[in-house]
């Protein structure tokens, strides 16, 4: 199926979504979430693929869950059309995903920010859930994943007032990795996408999966599952071709394997 709402391309060896309703800041319909989605696990199966950008225009990565889709919506027919399960499926994905944010990234389309591994953002992009001025809340993982972000007081703030929050204040809680001027960002983006796709592969993956760890379990799981990582990366070419490139003094090339 082609896709209607995003556009992908394939830039050294990363693959890249760019969001495409310009007409509407980039709200995210349903089949667009699903095309983004859909789109992320066809690149996560790509072995010539080692990480994952999603970008949207100058002026939005996306402006929120579309509204006018959005509005006849009711319990049961949430309940019935499950529209979040496809979220859940973001969890999956094994490649860094890296989110290059210029302009609006509101509620629904926060939310797709903070699914990303790391956020690079322009200086002038702003973040918020403007979701309590609808009359209704984050549904797609804010309330959640805000909090593990910046802890919870500032999180209840920010989604209480609905207003939203400059990329500076973004970064000083810990919320973006970086913020460069808007039009460096996808350059900025390409830079730090490109150093993490020239990692070994095998231990970029074991590094996700254990730091993701780190956020929902105890640490004795989490300290469990980092040594049985920490193993397994022993299995792979890539550690004996990285300590060998060491103690040979040049760079490593590494296969993911
Ligand atoms: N849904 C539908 N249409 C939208 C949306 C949206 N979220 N955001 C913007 N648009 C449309 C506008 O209606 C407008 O259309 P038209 O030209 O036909 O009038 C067009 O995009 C351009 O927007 P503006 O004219 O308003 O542009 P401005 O520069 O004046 O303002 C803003 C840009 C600030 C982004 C403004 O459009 C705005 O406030 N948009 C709504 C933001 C919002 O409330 N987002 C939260 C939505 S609720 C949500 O996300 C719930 C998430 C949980 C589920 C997630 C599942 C996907």
């Amino acid at each position: 199926m082609s896709n209607r709402f995003i556009k992908t391309s394939v830039e050294n060896k990363a693959g890249i979504i760019q969001l495409n309703r310009p007409d509407v800041a980039n709200a995210l319909n349903r089949q667009m979430v699903d095309e983004i989605v859909g789109q992320m696990e066809t690149f996560d199966r790509d072995d010539s693929i080692r990480a994952i950008v999603v970008k949207g225009n100058k002026k939005a990565f996306a402006a929120g869950a579309d509204i006018d889709e959005m509005m006849e919506d009711s319990p049961l027919s949430l309940e019935l059309s499950n529209p979040f399960a496809v979220w859940d499926r973001i969890m999956l994905i094994k490649k860094p995903i890296i989110a290059a944010v210029n302009g609006f990234a509101l509620g629904g389309g926060f939310e797709l920010a903070l699914h990303c591994d790391l956020i690079v953002a322009a200086e002038n992009a702003s973040f918020g859930f403007p979701e309590v001025t609808l009359g209704v809340m984050p549904g797609a993982g804010g309330t959640q994943l805000l909090t593990k972000a910046m802890g919870r007081a500032k999180a209840l703030e920010w989604i209480w007032l609905g207003q939203p929050m400059s990329a500076q204040e973004a970064l000083q809680y810990g919320v973006v990795n970086r913020v460069v001027a808007p039009e460096m960002v996808e350059e900025e983006t390409m830079r730090l996408t490109n150093q993490i796709a020239e990692q070994a592969p095998v231990a970029v993956r074991l590094i996700k999966e254990s730091v993701d760890e780190a956020v929902d379990t105890p640490i004795e799981d989490g300290l469990k599952l980092e040594r049985k990582n920490f193993y397994l990366a022993f299995a792979s070419q890539d550690q004996k071709e990285g300590m060998q490139a060491f103690t040979e003094k040049r760079s490593p090339s590494f296969k993911g394997v």
